[in-house]
């Protein structure tokens, strides 16, 4: 039986995840890269560093014990969304990519509202434009650096530029798609509306395939590169947050997920288009054929707390060496040494501005309510709480929708963290289920893969056969109430602080180099 095989190109590194039929992991390997900051708010990374992680990632796994490449019946991709790359006519790569986390953008978001009409733009693409959004990106590119603009052969998505590397095609897939606003996401194809109004070649992009179609086939070059065999087909995968709900298993009504990675996302299918009047929502397609999603996001979930341990861990670091375990790890253990509330302590995780619920990429970390009685435990604490206040702000809009929510399945490398998961089904107010598979992305990616070459019928049988869950976790009710009360206070301080977020937006801007 064939195995196969899926790559997340992810903010922090890549994961490549080889897995067997009935969904059981056969090897994973993992590569990191820098993220550029060359300025605030701006966020950068090299396509080449991607390329590099996924070459070594996959020789990686090839040379495991037992595994043998022609093994290998189907690759799947998924990867960060919304991120630009361009491609000169040689398919040399023109600037760094400009991610998804990147702020500079906002005056080409309201730039698009304004000229198209937001009500348009929702119409045309169902999300209104958004800083994040790949078409904020280009229009950047075009009035400030012309003459990168003036050389664009192709735009591609993060994980479709790897598509190119590994079979010289260029094509995408409908759910990443859906984040660049150049997508009819009704009807699943590009937006002649969209590409009319903003000036983009339509021969710029990529053909669009529904996610577990095959898009092309290893290419003689990229199976010298990575060992894979020639010929081996690669579906379309999905954006991260697709190809992980898939690999979550949601794909049928009912069953909600959140997952803690660099951003948090709580993620819903739904059977026909649905969007959040204001846009706070992102509406895209699913990646299972014929249907779609909504989704919230919290900008840094695990990234706030990533941020926390490379600025003030240096000391966990050490230990957590000494003790060969996950600093991660030892930071949970310090937050769940303090109460729930963390005295008091709380965390606005608006270190990369906001989506979901403010939209509002001015909007910056907070720590409020700080006294001489808190110690670095509560710092952590601190952070874990509030990105679950957001995440809880996500399910809250989609509830409002009329979403049916009978499960939560919490995944990515914050729910690794017992603690976290608990405070998730505590401010949630519901269980918790964990599912055998952590990889999310990587998982669905090699799921779509299997529905793309038949070892599965489709891509829901695929989930039925692989998923299974091993744990819930049950709300605590002492700290059901005490969250609800600290949950309105977290509500209370966004709308208290907003100009004051533009005005230090201001500030930055005018001491700027
Ligand atoms: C989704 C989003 C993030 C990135 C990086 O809209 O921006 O999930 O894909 O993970």
């Amino acid at each position: 039986m064939p195995l196969l095989l899926g790559i997340d190109i992810g903010t922090s590194g890549t994961k490549t995840c080889l897995y067997r039929e009935d969904g059981t992991l056969a090897a994973s390997a993992f590569a990191d890269y820098p993220l550029l900051q060359p300025r605030s708010g701006w966020a950068e990374q090299h396509p080449e560093d991607w390329w590099e992680a996924v070459k070594s990632t996959i020789r990686a796994i090839l040379s495991t014990d037992g595994i043998s490449p022609d093994q290998i019946g189907a690759v799947g991709l998924s990867g960060q969304m919304h991120g630009l790359v361009l491609l000169d006519k040689e398919g040399r790569v023109l600037r760094p990519s400009i991610i998804w986390c990147d702020q500079r953008t906002e005056e080409e978001a309201r730039w698009i509202n304004d000229r198209i009409g937001e009500d348009n733009v929702i119409r045309h693409t169902a999300n209104p434009a958004l800083p994040n959004f790949t078409a904020t990106r280009l229009l950047w590119v075009r009035s400030h650096e012309p003459d990168i603009h003036s050389r664009i052969h192709k735009v591609l998505l993060p994980k479709d530029y790897i598509r190119y590397r590994l079979t010289g095609e260029f094509a995408t897939e409908v759910s990443d798609a859906s984040g660049t606003l150049w997508l009819d996401v009704a009807a699943r194809t590009w937006s002649k509306e969209m590409l009319g109004h903003l000036e983009v070649n339509p021969e710029w992009l990529p053909t669009v395939y529904e996610s577990y179609e095959i898009t092309g086939r290893i290419h003689a070059r990229a199976s010298q590169d990575t060992g894979l065999p020639a010929n081996t087909p690669v579906v379309g995968g999905g954006g991260d947050q697709a190809a992980g709900a898939v690999g979550n298993g949601i794909v049928e009504s009912g069953v909600v997920s959140v997952s803690l990675g660099t951003s948090g996302v709580v993620f819903a299918m739904t059977e026909e288009l649905k969007l959040d009047v204001r846009g706070r929502l992102h509406s895209f397609c699913h990646a299972v054929p014929g249907k779609w999603h909504v989704m919230g996001v919290t900008q840094a979930a695990g990234g706030s707390l990533q941020w926390y341990r490379n600025q003030f861990a240096q000391q966990e670091h050490a230990v957590a060496a000494s003790l060969h375990k996950d600093v991660y790890e030892l930071l949970s253990e310090q937050a769940e040494s303090v109460e729930p509330g963390s005295e008091g302590l709380l965390f606005l995780p608006y270190l990369m501005g906001e989506r979901t619920p403010h939209l509002d990429s001015a909007a910056r970390g907070v720590f409020f309510g700080i006294s001489a009685r808190h110690t670095r435990s509560h710092f952590v604490r601190a952070i874990m709480e509030g990105v679950s206040f957001s995440q809880a702000d996500c399910l809250k809009l989609l509830e409002g929708l009329g979403i049916p929510v009978a499960e939560v399945r919490a995944s990515g490398g914050g729910a690794k963290s017992r603690l976290w998961r608990q405070m998730l089904a505590d401010i949630f107010n519901r269980p918790i289920v964990t599912i055998q598979a952590n990889e999310g992305p990587a998982f669905g990616a090699a799921l779509l893969a299997g529905a793309g070459i038949g070892v599965y019928s489709s891509v829901e049988e695929a989930c039925r056969v692989t998923i299974r869950a091993t744990g819930t976790q049950q709300p605590l009710l002492d700290n059901v109430g005490r969250y609800a009360r600290f949950y309105d206070l977290y509500r209370k301080l966004y709308p208290s602080l907003k100009e004051n977020f533009r005005d230090l937006q201001k500030f930055i801007e005018e001491n700027r180099e």
